[in-house]
């Protein structure tokens, strides 16, 4: 199997996040996270490292706001121009550029300011800017462009399947939104890419809800969006993930979302699956892509499910079962020391 990967993302490593109540703690999406899994995937035989080709931005600019990307692409190299007080200067906070005040409830006018600017293009204090970020997160949906054209491409072996390991994950950053680690929606700039050669559905087991998948795609009947996840009344990102979101317009039925209660182990998040599994199976794609995320792991500092390694190899089976060309696309995951297992025992199934 190939596995698309870049070392850019060590460009990308803000020194802090900011939790609830304005805890500061070191950036939980790491660097080792991504050597906790080169080095599980090291001992696998099958694993194919491989580079990703560069498409350029036009793929990326088909699913995200124009104005958001160029925001992305000047806000580190604004920030650092801009005047500030000497003491904020000399301290930590110049360290990672955030907003401190948010367009509510999407307030119209998008400012000028770089300031105001951040407020309206981020939905919270986990999507910090360095000076790395823009350049991590291109190259991120180039892995997982890659790995979607190697799926519509390859003669191979039938059904073909490949893994992106992205990093920075994408699945919370919305049209024209960063959130949640996020910048570009990797998955959705590769299920879009795809969409142009068939139908397409997105499967999300990241623990949280694709709330930025969810909003590319709502309104569409050509790509089936399904997000399995804490329920966001419990659960980040709160505002969006609940069952009764179902898709808009001529999208409506064509999303599904399964939010399930504290502790969901292994039995109840694989019913779960196999309901989303036989939502697939009848929609009849060309292509899935699986927006894979670790945080439902027993033990995982953000998530409060309990799914097993087992549980990550009976997911992967059933998933491997549907036989559709699929494009695994790497999204959280923060147990690090379990991390490599976790995704190699999902993998194995589609070598
Ligand atoms: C890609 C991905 O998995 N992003 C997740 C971003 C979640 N951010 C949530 C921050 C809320 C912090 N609450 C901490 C609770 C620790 N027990
Ligand atoms: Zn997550």
């Amino acid at each position: 199997m190939k596995i698309f990967y870049s070392d850019v993302h060590r460009k990308h490593y803000p020194p802090f996040e900011v939790f609830d109540g304005g805890k500061r703690v070191p950036y939980l999406e790491n660097p080792d996270r991504m050597d906790q899994i080169l080095n599980a995937l090291k001992k696998a035989d099958w694993a194919e490292l491989t580079a990703p080709l560069d498409f350029g931005l036009d793929p990326i600019y088909a699913v995200h706001d124009r104005d958001y990307m160029i925001f992305l692409a000047s806000a580190w190299n604004e920030w650092l121009d801009a005047p500030r007080d000497p003491e904020v200067a000399a301290s930590l906070e110049q360290n990672v550029f955030l907003p401190a005040t948010f367009a509510l409830r999407r307030m119209p006018r998008v400012p000028g300011t770089l300031l105001g600017k951040a407020g309206y293009y981020m939905m919270d204090l986990s999507a910090c800017i360095v000076a790395g970020t823009y350049e991590a997160a291109l190259t991120s949906s180039n892995c997982a462009l890659s790995a979607a054209e190697l799926i519509s491409s390859s003669t191979v072996n039938l059904p073909p399947s490949a893994f992106a390991l992205c990093r920075p994950p994408g699945h919370h950053a919305g049209k024209d939104y960063a959130g949640g680690y996020c910048f570009i929606n990797n998955a959705s700039v590769a299920a879009n890419w795809l969409s142009a050669k068939g139908k397409v559905a997105i499967l999300d087991i990241d623990y949280h809800a694709g709330n930025g998948t969810q909003d590319i795609f709502y309104k569409r009947n050509d790509v089936l969006t399904i997000s399995l996840h804490g329920d966001p009344d419990f659960e980040y990102p709160h505002f969006i993930g609940y069952a009764d979101e179902t898709g808009a317009d001529a999208g409506l039925g064509f999303h599904k979302n399964f939010p399930l209660p504290k502790g969901t182990g292994d039995d109840g998040y694989l019913s779960a699956l196999d309901e989303a599994l036989n939502m697939i199976k009848n929609f009849a794609p060309n292509y899935l892509v699986v927006s894979a995320g670790m945080d439902t792991f027993d033990g995982d500092p953000l998530g409060t499910f309990r799914v097993t390694q087992n549980g990550f190899s009976e997911i992967g089976k059933r998933i491997a079962a549907l036989h559709i060309p699929t494009a695994i696309i790497m999204e959280g995951g923060y147990a690090n020391e379990a991390l490599g297992t976790n995704i190699v025992t999902l993998l194995e199934n589609f070598k």
